[in-house]
């Protein structure tokens, strides 16, 4: 009876699991399965049936039934935003917070650019305002930070995994505090893993700012708790210029630096010395990733 029931409340909700008036003989297993993969929260309301001798009972449904989840229109796991594009090409244009699941098994919320230049840009970098702290740890940078709808590192691991395998290109879009924007793109973009420090590889730069990610070309990463810049000594560069970043000794770029309201002039402040020639902070930063085909 109670599966009867269930199978019927769950037609009310899902049609998929409606076949015809006949109740499913594996609707147990699929309930099952249902509530293993899917995060949902269900029961019915007011519903109490007792019977202490066998009887046949119709079932007309009158009670309504709420359920309350995610379900997941698109059961095949997207690695990033350009394969969340190619299955629903509806969702160009529309950027926004999306999951995707970089290693086909761990889940990772994200902003997708689905506009610039058709769209599937997987946002890897982003800063909007100072409401999110930048100057953190090696495992803080390791397993990223912040909130995709506003400002967040998606993480040096995911970095890594989404480029080792195929060829990405990298775009890095800029914003000035007086409104003006520019951008960089470069052909080859990858992240070695965290043996190899997260070395970074950025190659084949065109745009409008300057190639400002050419002096740390084939830099480690270094945060304010693990040193592997070129500068010697215990100089170390992320502590010096309030960031985290693939530092030389030290840097052209410092996308990661002290967020400020204003276009102040210092090293540490978020900046693209390339672009005017000048350590002016900028107002947004993002860097996103796109397979190159
Ligand atoms: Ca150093």
């Amino acid at each position: 009876m109670k599966a009867i029931l269930e199978a019927i409340c769950l037609c009310l909700a899902f049609s998929m699991y409606c076949h015809g008036h006949n109740i499913n003989p594996h609707i147990q297993g699929m309930l099952e399965k249902f509530f293993k993969t899917k995060k949902v929260l269900w029961k019915p309301r007011e519903l109490h049936i007792e019977s202490e001798i066998p009887i046949d009972l119709k079932v007309k449904v009158l009670s309504t039934y709420e359920m309350k989840g995610v379900v997941d229109k698109y059961p095949q796991k997207a690695k990033d935003c350009s394969e969340l594009l190619k299955a629903d090409p509806k969702r160009k244009g529309k950027d926004g917070v999306y999951v995707i699941y970089p290693d086909l098994h761990n889940r990772k919320e994200v902003f997708c650019d689905m506009t610039t230049e058709g769209g599937g840009w997987t946002v890897i970098q982003r800063r909007r305002d100072g409401s999110t702290d930048f100057y953190r740890t090696w495992k803080e940078y390791k397993h990223g930070f912040g909130d995709p709808s506003k400002n967040y590192w998606i993480g040096n691991d995911v970095m890594h995994t989404l480029t080792n395998s195929t060829t990405q290109l990298l775009r890095v879009d800029l914003q000035r505090f007086n409104g003006e924007k520019g951008y960089a793109k470069y052909s080859r973009f990858s992240v070695d893993n965290e043996s190899s420090k997260y070395q970074l590889s950025a190659s084949g730069f065109s745009g409008t700012i300057g190639d400002a990610l050419n002096y740390q070309n084939n830099m480690k990463f270094t945060t304010k708790d693990q040193d592997n810049d070129r500068h010697g000594g215990n100089y170390n560069c992320a502590h010096a210029w309030h960031g985290a970043w693939w530092y030389d000794a030290c840097h052209h770029s410092n996308l990661n630096g002290l967020y400020t309201s204003s276009a102040q002039i210092s090293a540490k402040h978020p900046v693209w010395h390339s672009w005017k020639d000048k350590h002016e902070a900028l107002k947004r930063t993002q860097m996103m990733i796109r397979p190159s085909k």
